[in-house]
């Protein structure tokens, strides 16, 4: 399947499986501080926002210091990262380092995706080293949604305040 067609299947799935299982819940979506590429986190935004989730898009180039600031002030459901410039899977491994050092995000649920290196869909060896570093799911290039999809379901409901 091209990109195309993959990102037209995406759309149609989230759009498809419409439900209200996100309601009331608060999901940042953020690229990492080099990436200047945005479709990827509108696509996301779309996606999330499809399935119920109230979204927090921070953009394109996010400071590592800005995404702690919000997760540590806005406590989301969720955060997924999104990156295809390449620099993924290095910016990836600092930046939830940083975030895991805060108590009180260790248990945050984190997910990152899109291109994460330079070695296209067959090159999966970043996914073991980020999930070891704290990420609690690694979607490669070319993996479809339906991962995604399934890893947002497992997510545990938070207590009502
Ligand atoms: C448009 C574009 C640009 C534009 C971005 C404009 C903008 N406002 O976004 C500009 C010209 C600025 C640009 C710059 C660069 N780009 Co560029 N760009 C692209 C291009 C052509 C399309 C990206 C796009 O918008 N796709 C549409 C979105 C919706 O799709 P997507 O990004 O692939 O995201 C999908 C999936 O990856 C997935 N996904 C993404 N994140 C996540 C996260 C999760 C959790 C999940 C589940 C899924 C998921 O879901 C999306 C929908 O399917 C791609 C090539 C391509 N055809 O993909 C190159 C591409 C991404 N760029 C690339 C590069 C190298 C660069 C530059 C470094 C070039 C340079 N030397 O300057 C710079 C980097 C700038 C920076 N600081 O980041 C490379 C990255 C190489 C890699 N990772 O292997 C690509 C792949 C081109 C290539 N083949 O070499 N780029």
């Amino acid at each position: 399947m091209n990109e195309y067609a993959e990102l037209s299947s995406d759309l149609a799935d989230a759009a498809v499986d419409y439900s209200p299982e996100g309601r009331g819940r608060t999901v940042v979506v953020t690229s990492l501080a080099s990436d200047s590429h945005t479709w990827n986190l509108v696509f996301l935004q779309l996606f999330l926002e499809e399935l119920g989730y109230d979204v927090v898009n921070l953009g394109p180039c996010v400071p590592d210091e800005l995404l702690v600031e919000e997760c540590r002030a806005r406590r989301p459901d969720l955060v997924v990262v999104s990156s295809v410039n390449g620099h993924g899977y290095q910016e990836g491994l600092r930046v939830i380092r940083e975030l895991r050092a805060h108590g009180e995000l260790v248990d945050l649920p984190m997910a990152i995706g899109g291109k994460l290196g330079v070695g296209g869909a067959q090159d999966t060896r970043y996914a073991e080293e980020l999930m070891v570093a704290g990420f609690d799911l690694v979607i490669e290039e070319g993996a479809g949604t339906s991962a995604f999809r399934h890893f947002i379901e497992s997510l545990p409901q938070r207590a009502l305040p």
